[in-house]
């Protein structure tokens, strides 16, 4: 499970935020998403959420 990949204004909390926020950022004219939107890779914000395994870049990038 990754948490970190469903927090999308990369606020550390999973909440109806994240909906609202890429439901902007693909109809709504808004910016890109935090980093590392549209690549694989760690999330540089700390927060208390954890990413053990995202499956569409387990092959290119693992957290251990
Ligand atoms: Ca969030």
């Amino acid at each position: 499970m990754c948490l970190d990949a469903a927090d999308a204004p990369d606020d550390g909390l999973i909440d109806l935020s994240d909906a609202v926020a890429v439901v902007l950022h693909l109809f709504g004219g808004r910016g890109p998403l935090p980093e590392p939107f549209t690549a694989c890779g760690a999330d540089p914000t700390a927060d208390g959420l954890d990413c053990a395994a995202f499956t569409p870049c387990e092959e290119q990038y693992t957290v251990s």
